[in-house]
């Protein structure tokens, strides 16, 4: 599960999502920003799919990134040649071999399937091209099929094999178990491309490398063909918690935030609000339970530090379910902590307790500064400058 290799296919699966559209510029922009992230791969939309793909492809090519640089094609000789003619570090081939696809999509059988791939594997491999051998929509096809096909690839001597579950319809135990046969056929590297139409994109990926993948594809927000892939920073969020040294020491986390502002506004989407680590909310601890934890320790309430990634945490005071230790922290980040007796933060506040106590007293001194937090946020939602105007006005008060 440790050592895994990402493949990123935002500019290749990304490019198949309904609002993509990336112009060179955008292209050049992007794939610096993964490279700057540090993932193994990026791979780009066939040069067959149009002329600039073609061109983009080839001037990507010429960036010199770190990144090697893959091209997806289908597992045909013309494809091949117009991929390799492009300068790309690796090709990617890819082919149905569902029933599905050979009846409703290219009509061939597994046999034509195989000796098609054997020759362009072969064709690859002698220009010293790197070259992965994929069957779309791996989880609906004959098992017996795909594993001698992938055994005959192997043989061929291809770099590494790919599973995909096109239409995202794999659950983790199924991708487990297809890995785990299929680790037990072939030596070469097992490539994994999960789409997430039920939510499982990211498990599976886990799933797959605790079966023994060796790489994951994923797109920056997961986009591409319906609802997207294996997002990046989902399958961060899973790694940096799965094998914390690796991910930390190999990937730029820092610049995941920018990474997906850059695509997000490439292709007109928001960030979403409980996206893994990104997510506006993914930090922010709102129940007194909670907030007393956190500010205690992190750990309580995090299983990821928002640090690896820049980002912050946010304790929320501004509901009726906020606990009093949360707003003795913020009015320390007010600056105002050395002004409040523990009595007093409970007061403004609006400690239950103490609103009773009031309500009997009927001190009318005391229920004048009886504006408290909880109290006005069962009225209405508070903003975070409500509260800390309940809090100043509270400190004013404290002063006449
Ligand atoms: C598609 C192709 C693919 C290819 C995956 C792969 C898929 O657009 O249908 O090359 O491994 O999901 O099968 O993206
Ligand atoms: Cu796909």
């Amino acid at each position: 599960v440790g050592r895994f290799k990402i493949i990123e296919s935002t500019l290749r699966e990304g490019e198949q999502f309904a609002n993509a559209f990336f112009d060179i510029d955008t292209k050049i922009k992007i794939a610096k920003a993964l490279d700057n992230f540090g993932v193994d791969y990026i791979e780009l939309t066939s040069p067959v799919a149009s002329q600039a793909s073609y061109d983009d492809c080839k001037a990507i090519c010429q960036l010199g990134l770190k990144a090697k640089i893959l091209t997806h094609v289908r597992c045909n000789m013309e494809d091949a040649k117009k991929a390799v003619e492009c300068g790309v570090d690796g090709v990617d081939l890819v082919i149905g071999t569902s029933s599905f696809l050979r009846e409703y999509s290219h009509g061939k059988s597994m046999d034509m399937i195989r000796s098609i791939a054997l020759e362009v594997i072969d064709y690859v491999k002698s220009k010293g091209v790197e070259v992965r051998f994929s069957s779309e929509d791996s989880f609906r096809s004959n098992l017996v099929d795909i594993l001698h096909l992938y055994q005959a690839c192997d043989k061929a001597g291809v770099d590494r094999v790919g599973v995909a579950d096109t239409v995202g319809g794999a659950t983790p135990r199924m991708v487990y178990d297809l890995i785990r046969t299929l680790r037990g056929c072939v030596g070469c590297d097992i490539e994994t491309h999960f789409h997430d139409d039920t939510g499982c994109a990211v498990a599976n990926a886990h799933s797959a490398l605790e079966a023994g993948a060796t790489h994951v594809d994923t797109s920056v927000l997961g986009i591409g063909e319906r609802n997207g892939i294996t997002p990046l920073g989902a399958l961060m969020a899973r790694m940096v918690v799965t094998a914390p040294d690796y991910v930390k020491s190999k990937y730029n986390l820092k610049a995941l935030k920018s990474l997906e502002t850059l695509v997000a506004d490439a292709v007109q989407v928001n960030i979403p609000f409980n996206n893994p680590v990104t997510g506006f909310c993914a930090f922010t601890h709102k129940a007194g339970i909670h907030a007393k934890a956190i500010l205690a320790n992190p750990s309580t309430y995090e299983i990821i530090d928002p640090h690896d990634f820049g980002m912050t945490r946010y304790v929320s005071i501004n509901s009726r379910i906020t606990g009093w230790n949360a707003v003795k922290a913020r009015i320390e980040q007010l600056g105002l902590g050395s002004e409040f007796s523990d009595d007093q933060v409970k007061e403004v506040y609006g400690s239950p307790l103490f609103s009773a106590l009031f309500h009997c007293t009927g001190d009318i001194d005391t229920m004048r500064r009886t504006a408290k937090i909880k109290q006005m946020a069962d009225i209405r939602p508070l903003a975070i400058d409500d509260t800390d105007s309940i809090i100043r006005s509270y400190h004013l008060d404290l002063q006449v």
